[in-house]
């Protein structure tokens, strides 16, 4: 593998984790959704099996979501991409120790899918 990045935006704070390693934080003031993080992830991912974990918070009621996006290079010049959809697994009991605990997600739900990228009502946000 060449680089990684994730890019990512959650109504309204996240905290980020890849392989127990957090990489992208957060918070919900000022509509913080509206601008989404990259980070990189290179020298977190391994071989094999890797774990995406994120915990989002929705600060007041009303919409909630998450969006994000990885992009692995290889060597050779291929790219592979993983975007949120609903092969993602979802808990509203993250429990201590969410980002590095064991997890039996076999009995967790799908995720709802939303929309692709643009959907309302967030639109498009802006990448910084
Ligand atoms: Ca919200």
């Amino acid at each position: 593998m060449k680089r990684a990045e994730v890019c990512a935006s959650a109504d309204d704070a996240m905290r980020f984790a890849i392989n127990t390693h957090l990489r992208l934080i957060t918070e919900p003031a000022n509509d913080s959704w509206r601008q989404a993080r990259k980070a990189e992830i290179t020298s977190e991912l391994k071989p094999g099996r890797n774990e995406v974990r994120v915990l989002v918070e929705n600060a007041k009621p009303g919409d909630a979501g998450l969006i994000a996006k990885l992009v692995i290079t290889m060597e050779d010049g291929q790219v592979i991409r993983h975007v949120t959809s609903d092969a993602w697994k979802s808990t509203d009991q993250p429990g201590d120790g969410w980002m590095t605990r064991s997890l039996k997600t076999a009995s967790w739900p799908a995720v709802r899918v939303v929309g692709e990228f643009g959907a309302k009502p967030w639109g498009q946000a802006a990448v910084r």
